[in-house]
């Protein structure tokens, strides 16, 4: 199949787990057309089967704001047409279903008819599309697509409740290259760089937005250095940042928290981390609570959104209602003081990941594209 994939670029899990997606299905022989306004993040290496090309929106004095999705939905038609593409794959409702929606009609006035897949990722149901100014369009582009992916049962019940949807929603959960993951043996651990023998080390991994409750992080991480000899890690970048850092200043604790930045080798980090945190407000999903587990690193986690449904409490790690920073505290002293205990929970953190890797989600994508194109063509 010729599979065009519209995404976010950035350090953020739709965009990385579109970039995956497209990644693999170019190792299955799949043509493979990522259309965006600059190369994904994880877009390193481009084989004969991947293909990028860049939207570009041409600044004008005279708008405020750039039509960047009719440069998209245009950059699309034109794709399409070049390269006979047979399917859109649009990650992201806003602004990615309404352009693609806007391709598809242009697409049909030529005589070309293409199926969308859509799939929604969190924010654009949760945070943001649901907000007045943008639900109408974002209701409409979602009943518009042919088919629609969410990345949980939590996403799916959420978007059915805040939106007016009356498409079929199809949940395929995010996934993992477990081989990658775990692929130490070229890629040995370097823990004694990071901290010293009877240290813990406990991470974080996010893009710092007030949704992922940073503070929180800190604070966890606050109680359990007082317990256990112990070093946080914390990976990304994003407007909270630079408040952590002062927070942990005023808290004495600098000296024990390596800030990170942006990094594309989180496994590398994470092989040598023992607890994973992510207080967040709210999760559809939870990417990086996953990707910690797939290197068999337990996980800390609020029990919002559909973080429930990979962190299973009790066994790959523990729940807590969001902010309760006290449970959450006990918990990760309690797995870290138990090394029986943390033993038994990195590997069941391994374990219960398995289930997600990505040999077994991609013939769930596969499958929706061959139906989708056969009912087009139909
Ligand atoms: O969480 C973020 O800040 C990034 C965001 C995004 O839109 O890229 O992530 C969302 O999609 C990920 C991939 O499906 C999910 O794993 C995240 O849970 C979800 N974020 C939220 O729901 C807050």
């Amino acid at each position: 199949m010729k599979i065009a994939i519209v995404c976010y670029p950035t350090f953020g899990g739709s965009g990385v787990v579109a970039t995956e997606l497209g990644l693999e299905l170019a190792k299955r022989g799949h043509e493979i057309h990522f259309i965006t306004y600059s190369q994904p993040v994880r877009l390193a290496l481009l084989s004969p089967n991947v293909h990028y090309h860049e939207v570009h929106v041409p600044e004008y004095p005279l708008f405020h704001y750039q039509p960047y999705e009719l440069a998209l939905s245009s950059k699309l038609v034109d794709m399409v047409k070049l390269y006979q593409i047979d399917l859109l794959h649009v990650h992201y409702a806003i602004p990615h279903a309404y352009a693609g929606y806007m391709a598809k009609q242009m697409l049909a006035d030529e005589g070309i008819q293409i199926p969308m897949v859509t799939t929604l990722h969190g924010t654009d149901i949760t945070l943001v599309g649901n907000h007045p100014f943008y639900k109408p369009a974002v209701s409409f582009s979602i009943n518009k697509s042919d088919v629609v992916t969410s990345v949980s049962q939590s996403l799916k019940e959420d978007t059915y409740r805040l939106f007016d949807v009356t498409s079929d929603i199809i949940v395929i959960p995010n996934f993992i290259e477990l081989s990658k993951e775990n692929s130490f043996n070229d890629n040995p651990c370097h823990r004694s760089l990071m901290a010293a023998e009877n240290e813990m080390i406990v991470t974080h991994i996010s893009n710092f937005r007030k949704v992922k409750r940073i503070a929180d992080v800190v604070q966890i991480f606050f109680e359990i250095q007082k317990e256990v000899p112990s070093k946080l890690m914390m990976v990304g970048e994003g407007p909270e940042k630079e408040q952590a850092e002062y927070l942990c200043q005023q808290l004495g604790i600098q000296h024990k928290v390596i800030f990170f930045g942006n990094s594309n080798e989180i496994d590398k980090i994470l092989c040598f981390s023992d607890l994973f945190l992510l207080p967040s407000e709210t999760e559809s999903f939870g990417l990086a609570a996953l990707e910690a587990m797939a290197c068999g690193v337990p996980v800390i986690s609020s029990n919002s959104g559909g973080l429930p449904e990979v962190n299973k409490d009790g066994f790959s790690g523990y729940l807590s209602n969001v902010g309760d920073v006290t449970k959450m505290s006990q918990d990760a002293i309690s797995l870290l003081k138990d090394n029986a205990k943390l033993k038994q929970f990195k590997i069941n953190a391994l374990e219960t990941a398995k289930s997600y890797d990505i040999q077994q989600i991609m013939p769930l994508y596969e499958n929706l594209y061959y139906q989708a194109i056969q009912s087009n063509n139909g």
